[in-house]
């Protein structure tokens, strides 16, 4: 301890008030990282959803909710270990060291410029709790302190609780040993990725059970949320990589598209997600107890969305908005309360901030871009385009690009004969209704009537030219992004 804080700590000891935090000048972060989320699966995204998670609604209120947040894709069906690579070492999908042409693309030890790297030189405690596997290792295992296990069973030691009670016996040791630099804890959660087993209370909240049985269906329970307005019984046409293992192999679901089956998982995935808020919730108590939550930026997000039954797919391997965009909630010092913005960014664009919210020059690797202007409410966006990419069944799979309301998505697969084109307008169309949402079955089964226009425009003449401009975009983002499908 210095000695102007000795004093300061005697001083404010002597009058019986909370020590100051130890951090001094520099803010502490904490970021919160969920695995398989929606942002459709909370309410500050969709106020039909029926899950509560009151700490995360309090952080929005406290700070900011971006509408835009995406995650730029994945060459593997494993779309969490780009997404992770992605997170700590800002650089672009095809730009990473495990990318098909990483090694031409890519410098070397990429490793030593990733967030846990940049934090330690920079005099940060950083701290790290997750799931093993599928991840960034080379990374992960440059925390100073590492705690990592999957626990996605439906107990306090097998599930959420365990990853919050690392956080807080760090902080309690940090508080012990009175280390007054300021931390970088990365606060990751094995859920509500699949196996989706909730708690039995949250369980029984939300209507489901943990389903486990495959000769079997669950039962219907009044208490499980509805399907999704934008829900189908089966995607229309093969995705370019239908029979991936998310599709067909979920426990509880596997290829079935039944109403109490989607339910039932809809039921898991909100207990295992209300469980995670209540863990969030631990851990800013205590911080706040310590005097350091108003030094500190929380940053919640999730390493790529969810589709749960929308549009008849159940996995992450797709570029629809339920999936394609990520929640992202952040609060800290000097960012308005109660705000929102479009934002634009991706989930590469986090170390670049951490760092311009920390005064640390990002490395020269770093591709992403720092929207604390956004944060701070000095900007909308950070960028006009998004691009997004699943490329890990059948070539060259998936590509999606979006300027303003206008959104693209291609499926090309040669191999498979699939060639499909969608053209949406999101301000019309947020939900990405197609055809199939129009059917008197459809409309049976997910009980929601879209709009006539709330469709996929592709074929509509009189979006002919929008179309050839978001195609001739897409391709001008592919060859700028090093997309190996460019032409
Ligand atoms: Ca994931």
């Amino acid at each position: 301890m210095s000695l102007r804080l000795g004093i300061c700590f005697l001083l404010l000891c002597g009058f019986g008030v909370t020590p100051p935090a130890y951090s001094g000048d520099r803010p502490n972060f904490l970021f919160i990282l969920v695995d398989d989320q929606s942002p459709e699966d909370l309410q500050i995204y969709n106020p039909q959803s029926v899950l509560e998670a009151p700490n995360i609604a309090r952080l929005a209120a406290r700070g900011i909710v971006l509408d835009n947040a995406c995650h730029m894709g994945s060459f593997s069906g494993a779309v969490c270990t780009p997404s992770r690579h992605m997170i700590m070492s800002g650089r672009t999908l095809w730009n990473l060291p495990i990318a098909p042409q990483g090694k031409r693309n890519c410098p070397p030890e990429l490793e030593q410029q990733t967030i846990p790297a940049v934090f330690n030189r920079a005099g940060y405690a950083t701290m790290r709790t997750c799931k093993m596997g599928n991840s960034y290792e080379a990374a992960n295992r440059l925390f100073a302190v590492r705690r990592d296990a999957t626990k996605r069973g439906g107990t306090a030691e097998s599930g959420s609780a365990w990853h919050a009670d690392q956080v807080l016996d760090y902080l309690n040791e940090r508080e012990r040993q009175q280390d007054s630099r300021p931390f970088l804890i990365h606060f990751g959660f094995s859920h509500p990725h699949d196996t989706r087993d909730g708690t039995p209370e949250l369980l029984q909240k939300y209507g489901a059970t943990n389903h486990s049985d495959p000769a079997t269906r669950p039962l219907l329970n009044p208490r499980q949320p509805p399907l999704p307005v934008n829900a189908l019984p089966a995607h229309p046409f093969n995705t370019t990589d239908s029979d991936v293992r998310d599709e067909i192999a979920v426990s509880g679901v596997w290829r079935n598209r039944d109403v109490a089956s989607l339910r039932n998982e809809l039921g898991r995935e909100l207990a295992c997600s209300e469980n995670i808020d209540q863990q969030i919730g631990r851990v800013i108590s205590r911080l706040e107890q310590l005097g350091e939550l108003d030094n500190t930026y929380i940053i919640y997000t999730a390493d790529h969305g969810m589709a749960i039954g929308r549009h008849g797919l159940m996995g992450k391997q797709n570029l629809y908005q339920h999936t394609w965009r990520v929640p992202m909630i952040v609060a800290g010092p000097g960012i308005p309360s109660g705000t929102r913005a479009a934002g634009n960014v991706y989930l590469l664009d986090i170390l670049a901030t951490l760092c311009d919210f920390a005064g640390i020059e990002p490395p020269e690797t770093n591709q992403g871009l720092s929207f604390r202007a956004v944060l701070e409410g000095r900007q909308q966006t950070v960028r006009d385009v998004l691009y997004g990419a699943y490329s890990g069944g059948a070539k060259p799979g998936i590509r999606c690009v979006r300027r303003g309301d206008w959104k693209l998505i291609t499926w090309d697969a040669p191999a498979l004969n699939v060639h499909q084109i969608q053209l949406f307008n999101l301000r019309d169309n947020p939900e990405e209704f197609l055809p199939e949402h129009h059917l008197a079955e459809t409309i049976a089964f997910t009980g929601s009537t879209p709009a006539p226009h709330q469709t996929n425009l592709a074929t509509d003449p009189a979006h002919a030219t929008t179309l050839q401009e978001m195609q001739a975009l897409l391709q001008e983002e592919m060859r700028r992004l090093n997309d190996p499908a460019a032409k």
